[in-house]
């Protein structure tokens, strides 16, 4: 047993000094992006950034850069289930994220072990860069019956709203129905992205909870396709509400906003650029 050996160090070396304090926990269950931008990376960036402490379950680990994914290989399903039971049962959450997840036994796992969690937030990566699908069918009815009905709030861009739909999105008016629809599939809140929207002013995202409709708008700023926007969003999302804050959408949207003009002047490899997650990290000391 390899790791006995640290247990033991562990236990050696730790002084407790003041177990009083617990810190806000957010988990994400999410791929790696080796380049940084996307992914688990910009989940644990974001929650740092966001003032909680972030862990996180990997799913499926990519080879990547600015430009491209070379290779991929998701991790045996057994494995995945293994890392959300180790960090649930020993630090908890306060709240989980979910990322990609590829496959409909990963999304089963996933939702069986995250039901009973008051602060979920699914991010149900479907769609590429590229706009192509990137999971199964079967994968996209198992977020629709199994995952969603215990999120409280789902993330989709346009894309992956038009394929949970059947709708095809090409105002915002189209994001308000999308959301509507996408209510009934059982979350408490939806989020629908209008980033890929030809307005050439304005970025809009529809927000409907079931009763209202809110739009979250912001200036489209001059970077062509920008990457790990959704996870960067989706966590901030989760670490808000995980602090409790009541207008969690609109204070991700806002720090989505500053991390995006953090980075117009950033030449980060020769492909799409990440968000600047520590903008103002500083004034965000872990809570
Ligand atoms: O942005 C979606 C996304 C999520 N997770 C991983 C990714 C990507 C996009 O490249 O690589 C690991």
């Amino acid at each position: 047993m390899p790791f006995g050996v640290y247990e033991y160090q562990f236990a050696m070396s730790t002084k407790i000094v003041n177990p009083q304090h617990k810190p806000i926990r957010v988990l994400t269950i999410a791929g790696s992006d080796s380049g940084g931008s996307a992914g688990i990376q910009a989940d644990l960036k974001t929650f740092m950034a966001r003032g909680v402490f972030g862990c996180s379950a990997l799913t499926i680990a990519t080879a990547q850069d600015t430009l491209q994914v070379r290779t991929a290989h998701t991790l045996p399903d057994a494995f995945i289930a293994q890392q959300i039971d180790t960090v649930l049962a020993d630090l908890g959450a306060d709240g989980i994220k979910t990322g990609l997840l590829m496959r409909a036994s990963i999304i089963e796992l996933v939702a069986e072990r995250v039901k009973d969690y008051p602060v979920l937030v699914v991010d149900p990566v479907l769609v590429n860069g590229a706009g192509d699908q990137i999971v199964s069918d079967e994968a996209v009815k198992a977020y629709q019956e199994c995952l969603f009905p215990h999120a409280t709030v789902i993330t989709p861009n346009m894309d992956e709203a038009a394929l949970l739909t059947g709708i095809s999105i090409h105002s915002v008016e189209d994001l308000r129905t999308a959301a509507q629809r996408l209510k009934e599939q059982g979350p408490q809140m939806v989020v629908v992205k209008g980033g890929h929207l030809d307005d050439p002013e304005q970025v809009v995202d529809v927000v409907y909870d079931g009763e209202n409709f809110t739009e979250l708008t912001a200036p489209r700023l001059p970077i062509s396709n920008p990457h790990g926007v959704g996870c960067t969003f989706a966590s901030a999302i989760a670490a808000e509400l995980a602090k409790g804050n009541d207008k969690a959408v609109q204070t991700a949207h806002h720090y989505l906003a500053r991390a995006l003009a953090g980075s117009l002047d950033w030449q980060l490899g020769s492909g799409r650029t990440g968000v600047n997650h520590g903008v103002d990290s500083e004034t965000h000391p872990i809570a």
